[in-house]
C-alpha cells in the first residue's frame, strides 16, 4: 500500500490536521475564459487552489452552468478573491461519492464559453486484498455452485449469491480501524476467524458448500447475526481486529467468514463460507 494513502486514511480518523500537513495542494490558474489545467488528478486529503488571473468568474462544482443551491461548493475568483482553495477531505469525498471520483466545476458567468474543468478524486487505498473466489478461477466449488467471474464472492448459496467480505479502515497496528464486512448471505448466524495462511497458495480447498481459504494458525474472531444479509465484525463492543487477531506490524493475516445455509442446496452441509481477504498490518 502507499504509505501516503495509508498514512491519509489513519491521520483522517482522528487528525486530519496532520492529513493535510502532508496532502498536495494542486495549482490551477485561471485565464481569460478558462482553467489551466481544466482536468485534475489529485488524493483524497489533497487541496486545489484556484488562482486568478482576469475579469471575474466563480469557480462552481456541478455541470449545470448556474449557481442555484444545488452545488456542493461555489467560490467567487475575481480581484478581491484572488486565491480560492477546496480541500477534498475524507470526509467531504464519503458524504459526496462521485463516480470514478469526478468532480465537475464551471465558471457561472462564463458557462456558455466552455469554461469548466474536472478534479478525479482518488480514494483511499483499500484496505487489503481480496483472494480466494469462488468463481472457479482457483478450486471448482463443491457443485458447479460457482460465483460470477470477477464477483470476488465466495461459492454461490441457497439465495444464489455468493458471500462478499471486504474491509474498510486503516491496517495499523497502533492505530487500527478495521472493519471487516461480508454481504450477499442468508439472514443467519456468521463466523468471522483469521487464518495465517491461504490454503492452496489462495486458491481454496472445497468445505461445507464453498471454500475454505484462510488456513494455518485460526483464531475466532467473533460471531455475528446477519441483517438484511450482511453482517460487520468488529461492531458494537468487540475489540479491535488487530488486538483480537493478534496483529503485529509486517504481519499479513487470512480473514475468511464462515456462515450457517440450513436449506438443502449442495452438499449436505449446512454451511457455506466467503471469499478469503488478506490484510499486511502495518506499524
Ligand atoms: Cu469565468
Amino acid at each position: 500500500m502507499n504509505p501516503v494513502f495509508r498514512f491519509l486514511s489513519s491521520a483522517a480518523a482522528c487528525i486530519a490536521t496532520v492529513a493535510l500537513a502532508h496532502a498536495t495542494t494542486h495549482i490551477v490558474t485561471q485565464s481569460n475564459f478558462g482553467f489551466t489545467p481544466a482536468n485534475i488528478t489529485i488524493n483524497v486529503g489533497d487541496t486545489v487552489q484556484w488562482n486568478w488571473q482576469n475579469f471575474s468568474h466563480t469557480v462552481t462544482e456541478g455541470t449545470d452552468g448556474v449557481v442555484n443551491g444545488n452545488e456542493l461548493f461555489t467560490f467567487p475568483l475575481d480581484p478581491t478573491h484572488p486565491t480560492v482553495t477546496f480541500t477534498f477531505t475524507p470526509a467531504f469525498v464519503a458524504a459526496h461519492p462521485m463516480p470514478g471520483g469526478l468532480y465537475n466545476y464551471f465558471c457561472a458567468v462564463h458557462f456558455s464559453f466552455g469554461m469548466v474543468g474536472t478534479i478525479t478524486v482518488n480514494g483511499p487505498a483499500a484496505t487489503g486484498t481480496a483472494y480466494c473466489a469462488g468463481d472457479g478461477s482457483g478450486t471448482a466449488c463443491p457443485c458447479g455452485n460457482n460465483s460470477a467471474a470477477g464477483s470476488n464472492a465466495g461459492c454461490l448459496n441457497s439465495l444464489g449469491s455468493g458471500a462478499q467480505l471486504g474491509a474498510s479502515g486503516t491496517p495499523s497496528v497502533s492505530a487500527d480501524t478495521v472493519v471487516l464486512t461480508a454481504t450477499g448471505m442468508p439472514d443467519s448466524s456468521v463466523l468471522y476467524f483469521q487464518g495465517t495462511t491461504q490454503i492452496a497458495a489462495g486458491a481454496g480447498a472445497a468445505f461445507g458448500d464453498g471454500l475454505r481459504c484462510a488456513g494455518g494458525s485460526v483464531v475466532r474472531l467473533g460471531l455475528k447475526t446477519n441483517a438484511g444479509g450482511t453482517s460487520s465484525w468488529p461492531s458494537g463492543a468487540d475489540p479491535a481486529l488487530s488486538v483480537k487477531g493478534g496483529a503485529t506490524a509486517s504481519s499479513t493475516l487470512d480473514y475468511q467468514v464462515w456462515y450457517r445455509n440450513a436449506a438443502a442446496f449442495c452438499t449436505t452441509s449446512t454451511f457455506n463460507l466467503s471469499n478469503g481477504y488478506a490484510v499486511t498490518w502495518t506499524p
